[in-house]
């Protein structure tokens, strides 16, 4: 499958701005794999379906949770969560996807996991800075990627924490893990 191919599959599952957003992520994904040594075919795949799930109904992705049995927590927390570990499914089978890589990099890019793969922080990382994005803060971030991938990782945890926290919502266990994981240097585990 080549990068119009997976473009023009994955613009059927969404909307025109999420499709922009994706070919933002995907040119962006690129140049981090480039600049960090990351495979780049793979994390121009992953970027290109990390967002594959999302606007799938929500009684879909509970479904698709409970069945098969994925992380039971998720659905104690936001429903913002799901659709990255409900992609990671969807494309595996009705796509055909089957590279564990890319398919972690998808299941992972929400949430975050601790040990993130390289190629991990590369999709985290470039859902957070692609151009299309606005948030407070976006700009450190972006400026942290020039030179330290793990950096400008931490700082997008930590801003995403913050948010969640000001909003007055619950924080997902594995994303305070990954942050703490990566603050401690690889060592909780
Ligand atoms: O799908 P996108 O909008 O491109 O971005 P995303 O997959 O990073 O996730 C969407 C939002 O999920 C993110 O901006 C904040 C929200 N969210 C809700 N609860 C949590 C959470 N994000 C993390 N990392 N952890 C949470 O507990
Ligand atoms: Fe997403
Ligand atoms: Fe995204």
């Amino acid at each position: 499958m080549n990068q119009n191919e997976a473009l023009s599959i994955v613009k059927e599952h969404l909307t025109e701005r999420r499709y922009i957003h994706t070919v933002g992520v995907m040119e962006t994904a690129i140049e981090l794999a480039k600049r960090f040594g990351v495979d780049e075919k793979k994390a121009e795949l992953a970027a290109i379906f990390h967002d594959y799930a999302k606007f799938r109904p929500k009684e879909e992705m509970k479904r698709i949770i409970i069945k098969e049995q994925m992380a039971e927590d998720l659905l104690t927390y936001n429903t913002e969560l799901w659709h990255a570990p409900v992609g990671a499914y969807l494309v595996e089978r009705e796509i055909g996807i089957k590279d564990q890589d890319v398919l972690n990099a998808i299941k992972y890019h929400t949430s975050g996991r601790v040990n993130m793969t390289m190629l991990d922080k590369v999709i985290y990382v470039a859902d957070y800075i692609e151009p299309g994005r606005k948030f407070p803060g976006v700009d450190d971030v972006r400026t942290l990627a020039k030179e330290d991938l793990d950096a400008a990782l931490i700082q997008a945890l930590k801003n995403t924490i913050s948010f969640l926290m000001k909003q007055n919502q619950a924080i997902y266990p594995d994303t305070i893990k990954t942050y703490n994981d990566l603050v401690l240097g690889g060592k909780t585990e």
